[in-house]
């Protein structure tokens, strides 16, 4: 039995996640998740709401509430949706937790320690009506790369520069509107990333194994023009984690906070030890997944992102791990995507472009969103959602091919043999030919489900159903079954096997459907079928079974022609 850890990028507090964030992270870490504890290893898996940084403060001020009040709201409905989905973390925390203040104030100690912070007077604006500093999303003003009049401090959505609010023409306050600015002199701190560049790329070429995506990009951001770049971690604002060494005041930074991206990825260290906190247990109990001297030595640790996380994750994270030269964990294997496109176009958060988590629960259950969204997950390229396919797709790999094999034995072996799985007959060539044929599939999906090829691994699941009709097809149980009703109820029996074992295969990806396939058997035996020919014999002869309801129904084409439309506008 291994020990993993996952953790998936943390979703900003300011609003609901589109599906392309969804299946960026969240989603592949759950079917991974699923997968190993399906094995029998040790899993923990964290996510957390990422609650700090202007984006928060903004969203608050829209909605006009304190903005503490408003992350605590917004996190109970970002895990209320996670629920709907099915995500199954160990726990989903919050990066504003006092844990996190704690693990993110020690940090910066550490480093500073450590020789790696340098305090730096910095010019940035000052709103003399607002009586504060703007900085990011503070501030707004005219794009000088390609003249858009809204462009924000920290980047121009038109044209994705990233900027400095200094750069801004004709410059105004997000907050009041105010032209009444100018710059003043503020001191940060700035973390000495460009003196672990060195160790960074060692680090870097020794995961071999990593894919294409995730080494590129850390690879450009280390030799790109002037390299690895120095990084402020402080900001002039009043909603974060206040700026301490350790639990000591640090002279002249009094009243800023850490930046946002300083403290997430620590929130997945502190969110282990929420986890820890809410089950009552010790603080070994976190430590021993995430400190190399208290037995995390023998974890495997894995991360889920987008492509423009990585960039964080390859060098801003790694850097305060090893810059802090205490025994933190580092991650093992970093997996990251594409974007996922949505019928022509971008989702948007910001312009309410696409399909959002809440929406898709209240049009459909969880299973056929993540059943589309991980067969069709964005890992070589970026892929592209549009209604034809989803409709397509269900309607054809989960009603017709998974839910009807179901429906159609569960009702034939009721129909003939009554509700228990029939005890005469033998299995024959054709019953072997198929075993052989199933151990072969299931042992080439356990290693693309180990190795993360989302896609890859949902086709060989899905091919792995299609078997099973094609021997049902061939067997024909239902004309058999009048000339030789042994042999039918041997083939009725192995069917009914085949069931419960796609339910454990399945699981990972449709874990409502896998659990009412399950129960319909009468089992509760989710044991990966390793031995597949004893697997094959798992349901006992006078066992009851059930026919469930209908597992998949179809969409019709009145229905996606509506949600089309429905969908193809913009959120209010
Ligand atoms: N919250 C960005 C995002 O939601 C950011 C990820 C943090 S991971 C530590 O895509
Ligand atoms: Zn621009």
């Amino acid at each position: 039995m291994a020990r993993i850890l996952i953790t998936s990028a943390i979703p900003y507090i300011n609003g609901i996640k589109h599906l392309g964030n969804l299946v960026g992270s969240q989603l592949p870490a759950d079917l991974f998740a699923r997968y190993m504890r399906g094995r029998g290893h040790e899993v923990m898996f964290i996510c957390a709401t990422d609650e700090h940084g202007t984006p928060a403060e903004l969203a608050a001020a829209k909605a006009g509430k304190p903005v503490a009040e408003y992350c605590a709201e917004m996190h109970d409905v970002q895990a209320e949706i996670a629920r709907g989905f099915r995500l199954s973390f160990d726990h989903f925390g919050r990066s504003s937790s006092q844990r996190n203040h704690t693990l993110t104030q020690h940090f910066a100690g550490a480093l500073d320690k450590a020789g790696l912070i340098a305090e730096v007077s910095e010019k940035q604006v000052f709103s003399i009506d607002d009586n504060r500093f703007l900085p990011d999303r503070y501030i707004t003003g005219t794009c000088p790369n390609c003249g858009n009049t809204s462009a924000r401090g920290d980047q121009c959505e038109e044209c994705t520069k990233q900027l400095d609010p200094t750069d801004l023409i004709n410059p105004r306050s997000s907050i009041s509107g105010s032209t009444n600015l100018e710059v003043r002199e503020t001191k940060h701190l700035y973390l000495r990333q460009r003196s672990l560049r060195d160790k960074l790329e060692a680090w870097i070429d020794s995961k071999k194994d990593w894919p294409i995506l995730t080494t590129s990009i850390a690879k450009k951001w280390l030799n790109d023009g002037d390299g690895l770049q120095d990084r402020g971690i402080t900001r002039d604002l009043h909603w974060g984690i206040p700026v301490k060494k350790g639990d000591q005041p640090w002279p002249g930074m009094e009243g800023k906070v850490f930046y946002v991206w300083f403290d997430a990825p620590i929130e997945y260290i502190a969110g282990t030890a929420e986890w820890a906190d809410a089950n009552g247990l010790g603080d070994e109990a976190w430590q021993r997944w995430w400190r190399t001297d208290k037995g995390a030595s023998d974890v495997t640790y894995y991360q889920f992102m987008g492509k423009d996380n990585v960039p964080f994750h390859t060098l801003s994270f790694p850097a305060t791990i090893l810059g802090s030269a205490e025994p933190w964990k580092l991650v093992d294997y970093l997996k990251s995507f594409n974007y996922l496109n949505y019928d022509g176009g971008q989702f948007s958060t910001s312009q309410g472009r696409g399909v959002f988590m809440d929406q898709a629960l209240s049009i459909l259950p969880a299973d056929y969103w993540r059943w589309w969204l991980l067969s069709h997950a964005p890992e070589s390229a970026d892929s592209e959602f549009t209604w034809e396919n989803f409709q397509a797709s269900v309607n054809k790999d989960l009603a017709d091919v998974l839910g009807n094999l179901v429906s159609r034995v569960t009702k034939f072996a009721t129909a003939k043999f009554g509700n228990t799985v029939p005890a005469e007959g033998e299995f024959g060539p054709q019953e072997t030919a198929l075993i052989a044929d199933l151990g072969a599939r299931i042992k080439d999906y356990a290693a693309l489900m180990e190795a993360m090829e989302v896609r890859k691994a949902a086709a060989e699941l899905r091919a792995i159903w299609v078997i099973g009709n094609e021997y049902l097809q061939s067997a024909a149980p239902w004309t058999v079954v009048k000339t030789d009703p042994e042999r039918a109820q041997a083939m009725v029996r192995l069917a009914l096997n085949l069931i419960r074992i796609y339910a454990i295969l399945s699981r990972p990806f449709i874990p409502d459907a896998a659990a009412t396939m399950m129960a319909a058997m009468g089992s509760d035996d989710w044991t990966w079928p390793e031995d597949i020919s004893a697997a094959m014999r798992a349901l006992p002869a006078g066992q009851p079974f059930a026919v469930p309801e209908n597992l998949f129904r179809k969409i019709t084409d009145e229905e996606r022609a509506d949600w089309q439309t429905r969908f193809a506008g913009v959120r209010t």
